[in-house]
């Protein structure tokens, strides 16, 4: 591998207690071992935060799934970086497309996360990616570049260090359509050379991209044998110990 695979999981709004929660990344954290591939994290509701911290020792990183980008105030229901960081976390999600869609996160706000985690020293998976209707009119590439270039307005090369990319076609999420590694890698390579234009050739080929979009035990070996698909953002997947423990066990 150019770069170390990154295999990571999504457990969205799940699972829906705290002992569940305990259930499901002890099982993850046992399917891990000193053969699996790549790096590992687990993106997790930020109640259980903590918990799946201490579970996950050094075997897997743990983060958050989106995170308000500012200090303190008056913003109810919010959750900042400086909060998660004292805890101890160093990882958070910026522009899953349920965000986008659902809370109405704009390239601007999802910016704002990247500069204000990037800025307290942690790390940013920035998700972008087409939906159905983009993908059909072609439209893939313009979609995947204002994506990026708006999502990391302002951050240097330097810093890029501290950012992964995640591409995940919004019409493969949660549907059971998942791209063909065919597919995935075209996106994957377009995404780097974008990257190239805005920081340089070193900066493209040491950044992950990774694929998210309906990943399953059954498809996970097949994307990773492509060379630009640098790992997994795994939703459904990620909440059954055994299939997640395949994904994190590629071959
Ligand atoms: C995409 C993915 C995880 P799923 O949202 O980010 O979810 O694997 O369920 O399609």
């Amino acid at each position: 591998f150019a770069r170390k695979p990154f295999i990571t999981g999504n457990w969205k709004l799940n699972p829906s207690t705290k002992d569940e929660a305990v259930a499901l990344a002890t099982g993850i954290a046992d399917s891990v071992t000193a053969d699996s591939p790549g790096d590992i994290g687990l993106f997790v509701p930020s109640p259980y935060l903590e918990t799946v911290q201490k579970i996950a020792g050094d075997k897997f990183v743990v983060g958050a799934e989106c995170v308000t980008p500012e200090t303190a105030g008056a913003f109810t229901g919010g959750v900042s970086p400086s909060m998660i960081k004292s805890m101890g976390i160093e990882w958070a999600l910026a522009g899953h497309s349920e965000r986008r869609t659902i809370n109405k996160e704009s390239d601007d706000y999802i910016n704002s996360q990247c500069k204000m985690l990037i800025e307290s020293d942690m790390n940013v998976v920035l998700c972008i990616g087409e939906t159905l209707e983009e993908f059909e009119k072609g439209l893939v590439d313009a979609v995947c570049e204002v994506q990026l270039k708006k999502g990391l307005a302002g951050v240097s090369s330097e810093e890029m260090k501290q950012v992964t990319i995640a591409y995940e076609p919004v019409w493969a999420i949660g549907t059971g359509k998942v791209a063909t590694p065919e597919i995935a890698q075209d996106v994957h390579s377009i995404c780097r050379g974008i990257l190239g234009e805005m920081y340089g050739e070193q900066v493209a080929e040491d950044t992950r991209i990774l694929y998210g979009g309906s990943v399953s035990p059954d498809s996970v070996d097949g994307l990773m044998e492509k060379p630009d698909i640098d790992g997994t953002l795994v939703g459904g997947a990620s909440l059954d110990a055994t299939s997640f423990g395949r994904i994190i066990n590629f071959v």
